[in-house]
């Protein structure tokens, strides 16, 4: 490992963000916080994914914005770009040209079985961009490119993660290498699926809300965290004592995941200070963790903001740090395929 970055023990993690919107409650509780306590025991690297952000129409100049805005989300959250990698996607080719080999490796039918295909297509099937297809394949070269043996994502990215195993395993198989390790996904914290505030069978997704008021964005004031916390949908009942008390009450269930997530508690820690609560009394506590956690997350987001360059300066440095690493798997990759070494 090149420069200051710290050697870590337990493996490296590779996780990424598409810069496809505002960040939202779901990326920080799902994803970054995770990475944020990760950080230190694994060497680290974090990634603005913007290859993968333009499998779906980006306008160009929010998808300019958008990028550093993750990369200010990050590291306001605590993603230190001196104890990790922080590096956005396209500053490094080497994952364009080994997810290339890697369309070649992966079958039809593995790419035909993915969910979030499905479901990001739609009816709409044959209008989708075929880098929406093969959007898995990429995922794989991300991570297989610095040969990461750990992922850490959310619920709704461990098929992706299992297809990177699939490939690493073909492409070790075919080529009669043991060149790539089978990376694991690490799926952790009561947060790993926080849903949608306006339906809680909804995954609370950048692109996918019909209203702003089903997510919360690392950028919401406090007063627009109260009001969706507010209008958030809830049943008549109150809260139950158990957990089992949540089942089939989606909504409640999911309020009260968020809750836990934000105070470091389980839920049946949380439940054990707002049994039999009315909604109405759990929404103002729920309302005062979100603020007093995101509240200084979101101010430094705005200072780093009003200073691109000082993002840009991290992110070059980790694009340095990263090409360093892709450079030597990606010849080893192609050295197995066969290709003929340039001089
Ligand atoms: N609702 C969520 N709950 C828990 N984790 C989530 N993640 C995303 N949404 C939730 C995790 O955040 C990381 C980055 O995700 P991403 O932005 O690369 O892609 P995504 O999962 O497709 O996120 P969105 O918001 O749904 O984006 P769009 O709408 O653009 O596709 C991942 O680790 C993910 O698991």
């Amino acid at each position: 490992m090149s420069g200051s970055t710290p050697r870590a023990s337990k493996g490296r993690i590779f996780s990424g963000i598409k810069p496809s919107g505002n960040l939202h409650l779901g990326n920080y509780l799902g994803a970054i916080r995770n990475w944020v306590s990760m950080q230190r025991d694994y060497d680290s690297m974090f990634c603005m994914v913007d290859l993968h952000a333009i499998t779906v129409f980006q306008d160009p100049k929010e998808l300019t914005r958008n990028t550093r805005e993750v990369a200010a989300g990050m590291m306001a959250s605590g993603i230190d770009p001196a104890a990790c990698i922080l590096f956005v996607q396209s500053h490094v080719p080497a994952h364009a040209e080994l997810a290339w080999v890697f369309n070649c490796v992966a079958r039809l039918g593995w790419l035909n079985r993915m969910t979030q295909f499905k479901d990001k297509a739609g009816k709409n099937r044959e209008a989708s961009s075929s880098g929406l297809y093969v959007y898995p394949n990429l995922m794989a070269a991300d991570i297989l490119v610095y040969k990461a043996t750990h992922v850490p994502v959310g619920e709704d990215q461990k098929q992706h993660v299992e297809l990177a195993r699939d490939i690493a395993a073909k492409f070790n198989n075919d080529y009669g290498v043991n060149l790539f390790p089978l990376p694991e996904p690490v799926i952790q914290g009561p947060a790993t699926r926080v849903m949608s505030l306006r339906d809680g069978s909804k995954k609370m997704s950048k692109s996918e809300m019909t209203s702003d008021a089903a997510l919360i964005y690392m950028t919401d004031t406090a007063d627009d965290i109260a009001q969706k916390i507010r209008k958030a949908t809830t049943d008549p009942n109150p809260l139950p004592e158990t957990v089992e008390g949540l089942t089939g009450r989606l909504e409640a269930e999911n309020l009260v995941n968020i809750m836990a997530a934000l105070s470091d508690r389980t839920p049946e820690q949380v439940l054990q200070e707002v049994a039999g609560w009315q909604f109405s009394q759990f929404k103002s506590r729920l309302t005062e963790i979100a603020v007093a956690t995101l509240g200084p997350i979101t101010a430094e987001m705005n200072r780093l903001m009003a200073d691109p360059a000082e993002i840009d300066r991290a992110l070059k440095v980790g694009a340095d740090k990263a090409r360093a690493l892709a450079a030597p798997i990606l010849k080893e990759a192609y050295a197995a395929v066969g290709f003929l070494p340039a001089i």
